[in-house]
């Protein structure tokens, strides 16, 4: 039993999803979800902006294979704070299948990040969403990302897109390969080529280093899911701008669910659609296999990917 109260008005995530159409290829990684808890287990952070549904690593697993992936990058989520015990949990039970990204702070020592990395960790994320988080100094954040570089690791960072150029130059200076969560959020009610989006592409075509998720249609999407009735086409608002950047990119850019899908609150997608999504961004067999294996595989399993 979970003795935390969710948020009201917040959805669970989705008890029984189609199985997609689309089969991902072999060795599929979804690179970007998460658990929560079991909160009696691993209880929420204190100071945590919500309290979600209980997600185990147990559902996550069995998620995957019904979506048919292979592997999974969990990701820590703000309602963990930096406390990754659910997270590493998770990793270790996964039998090398799944990698992630913590959540730590300055006060971490030398022996908490060295035991993330032997339970699979290989990055850390920077959250400047401020509906989740609160403020964190700029250096602290460049002290930690100087101590994971060290490791290997990369950073991940989740910003709204009209604070992209406000963090550009903080960006800029990373030294690490950068991932932005969710293309940095755009309002893909504004054209494709207009200036947000616009500014974004140039920010990953300067920076060689950066890479970017295309992922989320259901939480950027305005036009909406698919109605009851059946809408050939879902989240067909989000669909060019992430293809423009598979397009673009398609060496640095990852796919994943966003199970549980934290904070939603008007529709809860159904996973088996998110991944139908897939061929329309990435429409080759090539480019779906740079999606969805060669390039997490480079990022978070480099001792197993090919030589480039
Ligand atoms: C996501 C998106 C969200 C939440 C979090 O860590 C989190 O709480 O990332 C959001 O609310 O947009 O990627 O899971």
């Amino acid at each position: 039993m979970n003795t935390f109260i969710k948020t009201p008005g917040w959805l669970d995530w989705y008890a029984t999803p189609s199985r997609p159409r689309f089969t991902p290829p072999p060795g599929s990684v979804d690179a970007h979800c998460h658990v929560f808890g079991p909160g009696d287990e691993f209880p929420y952070a204190p100071e945590r902006k919500y309290t979600p549904c209980d997600a185990s690593k147990a559902q996550l697993f069995a998620l995957r294979e019904r979506l048919g992936f292979a592997r999974s990058v969990i990701v820590q989520a703000t309602c963990h704070g930096a406390d990754n015990r659910a997270l590493v949990d998770a990793l270790e039970s996964s039998a090398g299948s799944a990698r992630g990204v913590a959540t730590v702070r300055r006060e971490v020592t030398d022996d908490e990040l060295a035991r993330l990395h032997a339970a699979g960790v290989r990055g850390v994320r920077f959250n400047f969403v401020k509906r989740l988080v609160d403020f964190t100094p700029r250096e602290e954040l460049v002290e930690i990302a100087a101590r994971v570089a060290a490791l290997g690791w990369h950073v991940v960072v989740y910003f709204e897109a009209a604070d992209l150029p406000e963090l550009w130059d903080f960006f800029s200076g990373l030294p690490t390969t950068v991932v932005v969560d969710h293309m940095g959020r755009p309002d893909v009610s504004l054209p494709l080529q207009g200036p947000q989006f616009q500014t974004f592409v140039r920010f990953m075509r300067e920076h060689p280093n950066v890479w970017s998720k295309v992922s989320c249609p259901e939480r950027l999407s305005v036009s909406g899911p698919p109605a009851l009735d059946g809408e050939p086409e879902p989240y067909r608002d989000v669909v060019p701008f992430a293809r423009h950047l598979v397009e673009q990119f398609p060496d640095r850019v990852l796919w994943g669910t966003d199970w549980p899908h934290p904070n939603l609150k008007d529709h809860m997608p159904d996973d088996g659609l998110l991944v139908d999504v897939i061929p329309r961004i990435a429409p080759t067999a090539q480019a779906q296999r740079r999606l969805l294996v060669d390039n997490p595989m480079r990022l978070y399993w480099p001792e197993e990917a090919p030589a480039p």
